[in-house]
């Protein structure tokens, strides 16, 4: 018998992918957990049934949401991940050798040790002695903290459910105060062909509290539409000022200097909703 997993990525439209293996279901305190085997993505984690990652295309996103930040700020020491519970992002992080410290603030344990026992090609650095793992609410964590980080990646689900307040004005002037004075974020914000209001929303918010707002794109195969967007607001250094020839060449598939200002040129569709 043959088993297919679907994500219902609009009302009108399916995801679907041949699974070999359901290898782990979970109901957590906050969301549906799954982690499947699949045909041709390998190993992939599923949150109330929304594709998160696969061992095969995990690089594109992990690889932007973090190198592009940590190469706009020139001394990036002290990290924080908000979400991200698979340790992809914090993977990504600790390839820069000036990273001090990485926090990963997530709000569900659950989503970290299914991560760790299933899929430790993407959680393998979350034992590192540079990262320090914090279960809360990143947005209390974020309100509570002031002036602490360099950089902050909001590694998100899609604003349904417990990410919903991930997505909201007052979030992003959490996150504002809780940088230092010269520091950067950078959020995932969906793709631009389905979510062009949330994304519009998201832009303005973001540009009302930081005075540089930037908008990004990447290409995640099993996401919808598979293209994919991330805003970064930043308090003093602009992405598209970087010298890209003193980017340190460091050991990544998607990323490279070239790239680094080249994704933030926007098809003419992608301009208009900004
Ligand atoms: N966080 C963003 C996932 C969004 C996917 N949306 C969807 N499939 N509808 C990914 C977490 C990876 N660390």
């Amino acid at each position: 018998m043959e088993l297919w997993f679907t994500e219902q990525q609009t009302p009108d439209l399916g995801f679907t992918c041949k699974i070999t293996k359901t290898i782990y279901t979970a109901k957590t305190k906050y969301q549906d957990l799954a982690i499947l085997e699949t045909k041709q993505f390998g190993r992939m984690l599923v949150l109330d049934g929304a594709v998160q990652t696969t061992i095969a295309d995990e690089f594109c996103y992990h690889e932007l949401i973090a190198h592009v930040p940590l190469f706009t700020h020139p001394n990036p020491k002290k990290v924080a991940v908000i979400g991200g519970g698979d340790g992809g992002v914090i993977r990504e992080i600790l390839k820069h050798e000036e990273v001090e410290k990485a926090y990963l603030i997530e709000i569900d344990q659950e989503v970290i040790e299914a991560s760790k026992k299933y899929l430790p090609e993407i959680s393998c650095a979350l034992d590192d002695k540079r990262a320090e793992v914090i279960i809360t609410d990143g947005i209390k964590f974020v309100s509570e903290n002031k002036n602490m980080f360099d950089v902050i990646i909001v590694d998100s689900t899609d604003p349904v459910g417990p990410a919903v307040g991930l997505f909201e004005t007052n979030f992003y002037q959490a996150v504002y105060e809780c940088l230092k004075e010269d520091g950067l974020f950078v959020a995932q914000t969906e793709s631009p062909f389905y979510d062009q209001e949330l994304i519009r929303n998201v832009f303005h918010s973001i540009k009302s509290i930081f005075p540089i707002t930037r908008l990004y794109l990447g290409f995640i195969p099993t996401y919808p539409s598979g293209l994919w967007s991330f805003t970064m607001g930043s308090k003093k250094y602009d992405p598209l000022e970087v010298d890209i020839s003193k980017i340190k060449r460091i050991d990544t598939r998607y990323y490279n200097p070239e790239l680094h200002k080249a994704l933030f040129a926007l098809p003419t569709f992608v301009k208009k909703i900004i």
